[in-house]
């Protein structure tokens, strides 16, 4: 496949303002006739032939100002058709089989419903178009079908008109507004029931709300709904942003690529980020829900209103959105938490992406498949460059930077370029040499070493951004970093500061210090860095029992813990460095688990010790069985150590009753969490405990933390709940995926030959992506499993990836980075991993998406 440049980026030579849509619905037959009005875009080089984008489309005819044409050509899947004129009406039929569309993009049939997914090229499996996102158009959609089978019928904008037809057909005629890319086209036509609501906007517009799901399911939209109405609120309030249609739609699929779509006025979700109620869903999901809800929404704005120009400028609307929804849940949820939680995946999942073979920059400056470039770097890093332009600017300035943004671009198709000329000009920042942030990828490399001579406390700052694929040689970046020095005997300090880090090295004198002081630095994690200080380990002890900035506090405990096991799988420790070391994260954890000041949602983020995988990014060469090895040791010791203390949170946070506010939903974290802790001392002990909480629990979070735990030692106790786990909701699919889940995590020896059951088990498909994920992805994020020393881990994804690269290609492709990692691993799994790797490649027929993901990561 071709790899696209961004250098390469021409604007269309045609415009299409209209396109009027017709269908025919039928689930294994849907006849599409589209009807383009084009005109030459005098912005363009001229052509005389248009190319409208196909993908496994045939014409069954093309006409051209009414008349039948056949001087059309084919260029690969794309129609190439002359156009003499300045202006003209471009007829076109085509016919699909949803019911075959096992890739789930374009339109596909789900449980007897059928739904679309356009973005990001999925609107040329539709029909033929310019499929691309800079060419915008008002849509009008006429669809008509079976009524019985499928009574809804759902498109973007507004419904216009709808009628009867003859021998039990129905149609519905839908017209959007607002011009619009193809990849926010929606269409959905299926037997769905619908929680309504409704939002008064701010200049006083009254929006009918939906949320469209199968009727078994209505129970579980009341969260959902309430999250919208707040997400809509909260726009409103802190962007300055109404909503701009009178209709405002949510659907829920079960089977969905992704997390959700935001088609205009029609949003698609994946059912998981829909329904939730307290014995179905735990206290993350009604997170996540709330989340996902808001940023599907939030994009109306970032990303509709103001779309791409081009997929290189994917994070313009993905980084932007994922802060504005970041925002949205740490106004909603609590900052510190939050904050804690979104930097804990970029370091789990961005971090290795930065490092490995498919590091790109947040702007990339070339592809061969877009659906490859949905990653943590695009979203997540994406969010943290803007968001440090917020920290830089402060917020209100940050708003006017994008208030003349939404301005300047409204109604266009922008550039990541444009997002930073408003953002310099409406908040008053030089972001000359930070747009580097946008062209480097690599996690820079920050050291930080504090002197003390005198009265004066020297600070040194030096920054290293490491070399790429493609990118050997970098430049610094400014990075701003908040940063407070605490004086040890007072224990506190004299106020936090922004320094910026803008070139290669940069040393900072504090006067007034008497003793030296105590460094805190990248406070809420102001830059997505990573920082090396060399400082005693009473410093860390100190910061993680008082440090006043939350996300500075978790970050003395998990420095702690890091320093500790990293050294401990790396080099070794001798049995003095082991216990001073042990004793050190023993002090700082005690003082969490005590601490009365602390809420048991903070307590808890602070007793999650750092998983595997960041500890593996920490060394240069990883061996996963040693790193594995020694935090489990540590978890046993601590255990051993804690136990009274950690029975005693379990006890109180048991009597807790159930309810959504901060104190239960901290008890229930802590609760778990401790549980998890124990287990790891004294497995006996611990499945009496676990086995309790899963019999007594009234919600999920309590029944799956339980069950979580269980799940990873043989015991009699495991098995029992584990069936009556699998008989109380075999009728629930997003539950059943837990299931699948728990056992593929679980640290049960045995767990490779349970994933291997697992497979043949009546439940298991490869069609349905979620089900796929509840297995395969839990089990690549089970180091023990996954990395066995045998490579049988390695083997089992790469067998999936083969068997469902054909079925789900961009799913199949999502598979493929955890074997990616090769590079940075003991010899011995290297060779197997590469060897996995390799046998993919050999493969024939193998998709564009998987094909290349393959060929980066051996590459
Ligand atoms: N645009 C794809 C799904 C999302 O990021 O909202
Ligand atoms: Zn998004």
């Amino acid at each position: 496949p071709p790899l696209i440049r961004r250098e390469d980026y021409r604007p269309f030579p045609w415009l299409v303002p209209e396109i009027a849509l017709d269908f025919d619905l039928g689930l294994e037959a849907t006849k599409v006739t589209a009807t383009l009005t084009v005109a030459r875009n005098a912005r363009a080089d001229t052509s005389q032939v248009i190319r409208l984008n196909g993908d496994g489309l045939q014409p069954l005819s093309v006409a051209v100002d009414g008349e039948l044409v056949n001087d059309w050509t084919m260029d690969g899947g794309d129609l190439m058709l002359p156009l003499p004129g300045e202006a003209h009406e471009v007829a076109i039929v085509t016919e699909i089989d949803p019911s075959a569309n096992s890739q789930l993009m374009g339109l596909y049939a789900s449980n007897g419903m059928l739904c679309t997914q356009c973005e990001a090229e999925g609107f040329r499996r539709i029909t033929f178009f310019p499929d691309r996102p800079d060419v915008l158009s008002i849509y009008r959609v006429r669809m008509e079908g079976p009524k019985a089978q499928f009574p809804i019928l759902l498109s973007n904008g507004n419904k216009i008109a709808e009628g009867e037809g003859e021998g039990g057909r129905h149609w519905a005629e839908w017209h959007d507004p607002w011009p619009k890319p193809s990849y926010l086209f929606a269409l959905v036509a299926g037997d769905l029931v619908a929680r309504s609501d409704s939002f008064t906007t701010m200049s006083g517009r009254e929006v009918a709300l939906n949320v469209w799901v199968r009727a078994e399911d209505l129970p579980r939209t009341g969260h959902a709904m309430e999250s919208l109405k707040k997400s809509m609120k909260w726009d409103e309030e802190v962007f300055g942003r109404e909503y701009d249609l009178d209709l405002f739609n949510i659907v829920a699929v079960g089977d969905f690529n992704m997390g959700a779509m935001e088609n205009k006025g029609l949003n698609v979700f994946n059912t998981k980020y829909v329904l939730a109620d307290p014995e179905t869903a735990t206290d993350g999901d009604f997170d996540a829900i709330e989340g996902v809800i808001a940023h599907e929404y939030f994009h109306n704005w970032s990303g509709n209103r103001v779309t791409c120009r081009d997929w290189f400028q994917l994070s313009l609307k993905e980084g932007f959105t994922v802060l504005r929804d970041q925002l949205f849940s740490q106004d909603m949820q609590g900052e510190a938490v939050k904050r804690i939680e979104d930097v804990r995946v970029l370091r789990s999942v961005q971090f290795p992406e930065d490092s490995g073979p498919l590091a790109h920059p947040i702007r990339p400056d070339s592809f061969r498949e877009i659906s490859n470039f949905y990653t943590a770097t695009i979203y997540n890093k994406g969010a943290e460059v803007i968001r440090m332009m917020r920290t830089m600017a402060g917020p209100a300035a940050f708003r006017q930077g994008t208030d003349l943004y939404f301005e300047r671009h409204d109604g266009e198709a922008a550039t990541c370029e444009d997002f930073v000329r408003a953002m310099e000009d409406g908040a008053g920042l030089d972001l000359t040499k930070f747009r580097l942030w946008y062209s480097q990828a690599g996690t820079p490399k920050v050291s930080a070493d504090l002197s003390h001579e005198g009265e004066v406390a020297t600070l040194t700052l030096r920054q290293q951004v490491p070399p790429t694929p493609g990118q050997p040689a970098k430049h610094p970046m400014p990075v701003p970093l908040k940063l407070a020095l605490f004086d040890r005997e007072t224990g506190t300090h004299r106020g936090e500061q922004l320094v910026m880090l803008d070139g290669a090295e940069k040393t900072i004198a504090f006067e007034g210090f008497a003793q030296p002081p105590v460094l805190s630095i990248n406070r809420s994690f102001s830059a997505p860095v990573s920082i090396e200080r060399h400082v005693p380990r009473e410093d860390l002890v100190f910061l993680a029992a008082r440090d006043d900035d939350a996300f500075a506090r978790s970050e003395a405990m998990q420095e702690l813990v890091v320093g500790h096991l990293v050294a401990a799988a790396g080099e070794g420790l001798d049995e003095n460095e082991r216990s001073e070391g042990r004793a050190a994260i023993r002090e700082a954890l005690t003082a969490i688990l005590v601490d009365p000041g602390l809420d048991d949602l903070m307590r808890g983020e602070l007793m999650v010790l750092p998983g595997e995988t960041y500890l593996a990014e920490q060394m240069l060469i990883a061996d996963p069985g040693r790193i594995h090895a020694e935090r489990e040791s540590l978890k046993a010791w601590l255990a051993g150590e804690l136990g009274r203390e950690l029975r005693d949170i379990h006890a109180r946070a048991s009597s807790v009753p159930y309810s959504l506010d901060r104190a239960a939903r901290g008890a229930r974290k802590v609760k778990t969490l401790a549980l998890s802790l124990l287990a790891a001392g004294d497995p006996e002990r611990t499945a009496d405990l676990a086995a309790g909480q899963y019999d007594a629990a009234d919600n999920m979070t309590d029944r799956q933390g339980a069950l979580m735990v269980l799940a990873g030692f043989p015991s009699a106790a495991r098995t029992d709940r584990l069936i009556d786990f699998y008989r109380r909701y075999r009728e629930n699919p997003l539950v059943i995926d837990k299931w699948f889940s728990l056992q593929a995590m679980s640290l049960h020896p045995d767990a490779i030959e349970h994933v291997k059951a697992l497979r043949q088990h009546e439940d298991f498909t490869l069609r349905n992506p979620n089900r796929v994920r509840a297995l395969y992805m839990a089990f690549a994020g089970n180091p023990h499993a996954f990395h066995a020393a045998s490579g049988e881990g390695y083997r089992m994804i790469a067998d999936m990836i083969l068997e469902l690269d054909p079925i789900n290609s961009q799913t199949a492709a999502r598979f493929v980075s955890p074997l990616g990692r090769w590079r940075r691993m003991e010899p011995g799994r290297a060779a197997l991993m590469r060897g996995e790797l390799e046998r993919i490649a050999a493969a024939t027929g193998l998709s564009r998406d998987t094909r290349e993901q393959v060929t980066r990561s051996l590459g």
